[in-house]
């Protein structure tokens, strides 16, 4: 069989073309299909998908361009245990990534990939992470198998001929092969090689496991390269603040996976808040880059968003309410007789009867849930009502304000800001958080998460700190470093902040410092705002007292909290820069 017949074969980059025969090979697919990224395309492919029972059709009066699929039960989230860095040297990779040598890992794909697509198709997926033509953006390639990943790929990246476009006669692109097999959890592996710029994923066929742009090249590869090339890839979404006169004021920030990252870079202001304004850049990923200005500047490598639907509706986020109206894949929600779709905590009347996110016949009496905790949209970018005009500039925007914040029911204040960029790297390197469903196990368990990047960073995590302190020096004008948990409870358990639009109040003070606009006062923490200047207004029922309980320094829990810090700080003890061993110890000394 000829991998590239005149006429379907739609790039003439000889090392793609080999790359895609060499996989071919192995894989021994029936047909070979070269994606373009075209509409004729995309319909064509969804009927197919249809056809075969891989996606439903929704309503489409209701919900244009809408699909709902059900992933496989045992594939439902991303699995850290099977998600391998594959370096030379174990080291390299460090102690918080599961290692095996590459020619070790190369050897156990090709068994599980070999013969693994006969009967079936081998697609040839071409896209971009980041706008065509910006200095930033990376090529990648993924063979797959599976329709669903083709369809989405072209709404969560820029799918199609301008990624041939960008690469030219470079080979200078990302290697990707995913291969569905069985979607076994005891043949699933996400396996990276940096050095290669290539990542082979096996045996599911979920979300950040095989969606390879997200995760494995705008993260894990993308950190790796960018330590080399003087740049970071972030796990960060990028927002605009917009004041009534008009300034506009850019911020990234970190949160893990599912604590509210795709709501906070959609915030609507609460009615008080008169002319202030949102804009969204991206809602999970940051790569960033000192501009000529002397500024770091980001970009979005995404097109589109892979959010958790659960608990999204007009109060949480009305922004994604309004994206995912039209054009956009559900995954593993509920399903209802008349071609909708159900959640927990969607908007309007609970639904008499529906289809579980496993097929199974759910009512309100049902003791499951009907959307599985980590059930996803994937929607365009473009639907976005409040997405930035720059979201597509080559040069990204300047960044004013870096945010690290996790999900912490105690010890964390709700915000403040680090003395410095090197105290600002302590801040997100000592990052701690609750466990939530985007990853399968250990629910609810604190564990540290350095700037939301632990299942993410694709090298050694005390490198990745030292590239972070190393940054500091290539950006003139560095972003300040706040931190905020959202996310704090009194001893009944009741939040002490309101969050949602309200965090918009947070956001004020966070903009205002970087402008000049706010005074703070010293703490052994940080700077924290003056009561008296934190803008309560309008909040109901908020009492300046409990702004200072969820304000509020307990040295004990920081005891604590320093105790479990060394954890992770013993763990990666051999390459940890010493000025966070310093900042601890100043740390220490002012509590
Ligand atoms: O499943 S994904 O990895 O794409 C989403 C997430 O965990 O942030
Ligand atoms: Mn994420």
């Amino acid at each position: 069989m000829s991998t590239c017949i005149p006429g379907t074969c739609n790039t003439k980059n000889p090392t793609v073309i080999r790359w895609v025969e060499a996989q071919a090979k192995l894989c021994q697919p029936d047909h070979i299909y070269w994606c373009d990224g075209s509409v004729a395309e995309k319909d064509a492919l969804t009927a197919e998908a249809v056809t075969k029972g891989i996606l439903v059709k929704l309503d489409q009066k209701k919900l244009p361009g809408c699909y709902y699929h059900r992933s496989n039960p045992n594939d439902v989230a991303r699995v850290e245990q099977c998600t391998y860095i594959c370096t030379p040297i174990q080291e390299e990779a460090g102690p918080t990534n599961n290692w095996m040598a590459p020619k070790e890992m190369y050897a156990k794909m090709r068994g599980l990939c070999e013969g693994s697509m006969k009967g079936r198709t081998m697609y040839v997926v071409p896209y971009l992470m980041g706008p065509l033509g910006s200095p930033l953006t990376k090529v990648g390639v993924e063979l797959t198998d599976s329709i669903y990943v083709v369809l989405s790929m072209r709404v969560m990246a820029r799918m199609g001929q301008q990624a041939y476009t960008q690469l030219g006669d470079s080979e200078d692109f990302n290697r990707g092969l995913h291969c569905m097999l069985d979607v076994n959890p005891d043949r699933r592996f996400i396996a990276h090689f940096p050095q290669d710029n290539a990542v082979i994923s096996v045996g599911s066929n979920y979300g950040g496991n095989v969606l390879l742009g997200k995760k494995c090249l705008a993260l894990r590869i993308g950190s790796y390269l960018g330590r080399n090339e003087g740049w970071m890839a972030e796990h960060m979404l990028i927002l605009g603040v917009e004041s009534p006169d008009g300034e506009k004021t850019y911020v990234a920030a970190a949160f893990p996976s599912a604590c509210g990252k795709t709501n906070f870079a959609m915030l609507v202001p609460p009615a008080h808040f008169k002319g202030w304004k949102i804009w969204t850049v991206g809602d999970d990923i940051a790569w960033m880059k000192p501009g000529p200005d002397g500024r770091l500047y980001a970009i979005n490598p995404e097109a589109g968003y892979f959010g958790v639907v659960p608990g999204t509706n007009s109060k949480s986020n009305p922004i994604a309410v309004k994206t995912i109206q039209r054009d956009t894949i559900y995954t593993n929600v509920g399903l209802t007789p008349d071609g909708d779709v159900w959640w927990e905590g969607k908007d309007g009347p609970v639904p008499k009867e529906c289809l579980d996110w496993r097929g199974n016949k759910w009512t309100p009496d049902s003791k499951e849930k009907a959307a599985h905790a980590n059930s996803r949209f994937a929607a365009p970018m473009a639907n976005n009502p409040s997405l930035d005009p720059k979201a597509d500039a080559p040069e990204g925007v300047p960044i004013s304000a870096i945010i690290f914040g996790g999900r912490r029911a105690d010890t964390m204040p709700l915000i403040y800001q680090s003395f410095n960029w090197i105290h600002g790297v302590y801040i997100g390197a000592t990052m701690g958080s609750e466990m939530t469903a985007a990853a399968v196990g250990g629910l609810g368990q604190v564990r540290r998460d350095p700037m939301a990047m632990l299942p993410f960073c694709g090298y050694n995590m005390g490198d990745y700190f030292r590239h972070w302190i190393t940054m500091r020096k290539l950006i003139k004008y560095p972003p300040r470093i706040f931190n905020v948990n959202w996310f704090r409870k009194d001893k009944d358990g009741n939040f002490l902040w309101p969050g949602y639009g309200e965090n918009m109040r947070v956001l004020k003070w966070i903009v205002d410092r970087c402008n000049g606009h706010s005074n703070a006062v010293e703490t052994q923490l940080g700077w924290v705002p003056y009561a008296k200047d934190f803008d309560l207004k309008g909040l109901a029922n908020y009492t300046p007292e409990k702004f200072n309980q969820v304000q509020s320094i307990n040295n004990d829990e920081w005891r604590r909290e320093l105790l479990l810090q060394d954890e992770l700080f013993m763990k990666i003890y051999t390459h940890l820069p010493k000025e966070l061993i310093f900042q601890r110890e100043l740390l220490v000394s002012r509590l």
